[in-house]
C-alpha cells in the first residue's frame, strides 16, 4: 500500500543544497513529501514512489529552499537605542553616550525593568518580521540581564517564543556579554571582570544549566568585554555542565578567541573580522562554523573584512546571521544579511543561502535542518523567483509564497 503523507508538493524546483554536482544542489523538476514533521521524499518528481497525501499542492515551478535559519540574534531586549543613534548622528561620541548611561548599559537597565510579558511582546514583533521571510529556526541569546533573574527571564521569553510561534528556537546563555554596573567597584578593570566571571561560573551557569533554559553558552571575547583567559573559564564550566559553547570573537581586534573556541570544540565562532588567516585551519579541524554578521559591520561602519577567501579555501562552513540587537545591528531581516554578506563580504549568493540555512543549522548543532532531503525536518520555504541567486541579490523584494515549519503550513 502506498505510504500516506501529510503534504505532497509537486512541480517544484528544489534548491536542496546537497552536493549533487549542480549549483544549489538543484533538482529541476522536483517534488517533496512531508510526513509527521519530516521530509520523507525530496527528489525528481518522475522518480517519486507512490504516495498518497492529505493535501497536495501543484507549486507551479516555484523554487523550494530549506526554511531559513538565523543562528545569531539578541532579539529579546527592553527599550531601544534610537535616541542614541540620533545623538551619534548629531556628533555626540560613543564614549559620551556611554557616560550618559547609554550603550549596552541602557539596554541592560531597560531589560531588567521590563516585565516578562513586555519582553515577550516586543520580541514577538521582531520574530514575526523574520518569519515573514521564511525563517523557521532562530537562535536567541540572553546577555542583557547580567544577573541571574533577568538572564533567566530572557531565556524563558525565548523559549516561549518557540512555543507560541511556528518556529524552532535555540537559546544561548550569554552571561559574559558585558560588565554589569554592580561589578565596577574598582573602575571596571581586570579585578572587577574576574569577579564577574566568578559570578558567571559559580552562580549563574549552574542555575542556568539546572533550569534547562539554555542550549549553549556564549561569550564576548574582546578588549571592551572579556579576555581569552576569562572566556576560557566560562568554556570550562560550560563543558563541566554539559553545555556546548560558541563565541563572539575577533570582532574589533584579534585576541585569538577563535583558536580558544576551537580548542573547546565550539559550535561556532561569530563576527571574525579580525580573524588571522593562519588561524583558519584550526576551525576546519574542530568543525567549528564561521558565522558572518555583516549587519553589525554595516551599522558600525567597519572597514576590516573577515578572511572569507581563506575560510572558503579551507572549506570551513560559513553561516550568515542578522546579529539582531539594539546596539550594533537593529536589523530584523535575514534576507538583508544575505545581501550584505554578498555585497560587503564577497560571499557568493549560493554561499549566502547555504549560510542562512544549512550552515546556520550546523552552527546550532541542528543536523536535521537546512537541507531538502529525506529524513530532514520539514522546514520549507517556496519562492516565486526565477533563480535562487535572487534571494541574496534583491533587497526587500522577495517573500516566500508558502512556508512549512515542522511539516505544518504556516
Ligand atoms: N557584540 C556586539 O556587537 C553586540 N554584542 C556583542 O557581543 C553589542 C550589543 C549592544 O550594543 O547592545
Ligand atoms: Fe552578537
Amino acid at each position: 500500500m502506498a505510504q500516506h503523507c501529510d503534504w505532497l508538493l509537486t512541480n517544484l524546483r528544489l534548491a536542496t543544497l546537497l552536493d549533487n554536482g549542480l549549483p544549489y544542489g538543484e533538482i529541476g523538476s522536483g517534488a517533496l513529501a512531508l510526513c509527521d514533521g519530516a521530509i520523507v521524499y525530496a527528489g525528481p518528481e518522475a522518480e517519486m514512489p507512490s504516495l498518497s497525501a492529505d493535501q497536495q499542492l501543484d507549486c507551479n515551478r516555484r523554487w523550494a529552499t530549506p526554511g531559513l535559519v538565523d543562528c545569531h540574534t539578541h532579539l529579546v531586549y527592553g527599550g531601544d537605542r534610537a535616541r542614541e543613534f540620533e545623538m551619534r548622528q548629531q556628533g555626540v561620541s560613543y564614549e559620551e553616550i556611554s557616560r550618559r548611561g547609554g550603550g549596552i548599559a541602557s539596554t541592560v537597565a531597560r531589560t531588567r525593568e521590563a516585565s516578562e510579558q513586555e519582553l515577550f511582546d516586543s520580541a514577538r514583533k521582531r520574530v514575526l518580521r523574520l518569519l515573514e521571510e521564511g525563517v523557521t529556526t532562530i537562535e536567541i541569546k540572553s546577555g542583557y540581564g547580567l544577573e541571574l533573574e533577568t538572564e533567566l527571564k530572557m531565556l524563558r521569553v525565548a523559549r516561549r517564543l518557540g512555543e507560541e510561534l511556528p518556529l524552532t528556537v535555540r537559546t544561548t546563555f550569554l552571561g559574559a556579554h558585558a560588565l554589569p554596573p554592580e561589578f565596577q567597584e574598582s573602575g571596571g578593570g581586570e579585578a572587577d571582570r574576574d569577579a564577574y566571571i566568578d559570578y558567571v561560573c559559580d552562580n549563574m551557569l549552574p542555575e542556568v544549566a539546572r533550569s534547562g533554559l539554555a542550549d549553549a553558552v556564549d561569550v564576548f571575547c574582546e578588549g571592551i568585554a572579556f579576555s581569552p583567559a576569562q572566556c576560557e573559564r566560562v568554556f570550562q564550566r560550560a563543558g563541566e555542565l554539559g553545555l556546548p559553547v560558541k563565541g563572539h570573537v575577533e570582532q574589533l581586534s584579534d585576541l585569538k578567541g577563535a583558536l580558544l573556541a576551537a580548542r573547546y570544540s565550539a559550535l561556532s565562532v561569530d563576527h571574525l573580522e579580525y580573524l588571522a588567516e593562519d588561524d583558519v585551519p584550526e576551525l576546519k579541524t574542530s568543525g567549528t562554523v564561521a558565522v558572518m554578521l555583516p549587519g553589525a559591520f554595516y551599522f558600525l561602519k567597519e572597514t576590516k573584512l573577515p578572511p572569507v577567501t581563506a575560510l572558503r579555501n579551507a572549506s570551513v562552513a560559513m553561516a550568515v546571521a542578522t546579529d539582531l540587537n539594539p546596539g550594533t545591528s537593529p536589523i530584523a531581516s535575514l534576507l538583508l544579511a544575505m545581501n550584505q554578506a554578498a555585497v560587503l563580504f564577497g560571499l557568493t549568493p549560493e554561499e549566502s543561502l547555504r549560510g542562512a540555512s544549512r550552515n546556520g543549522a550546523l552552527a546550532l548543532g541542528l543536523e536535521n535542518k537546512g537541507l531538502l532531503k529525506a529524513g530532514m525536518d520539514a522546514d520549507i520555504a517556496l519562492w516565486d523567483i526565477g533563480h535562487p541567486a535572487e534571494l541574496s541579490y534583491a533587497v526587500n523584494i522577495n517573500r516566500p509564497s508558502h512556508i512549512w515549519q515542522a511539516g505544518k503550513r504556516v
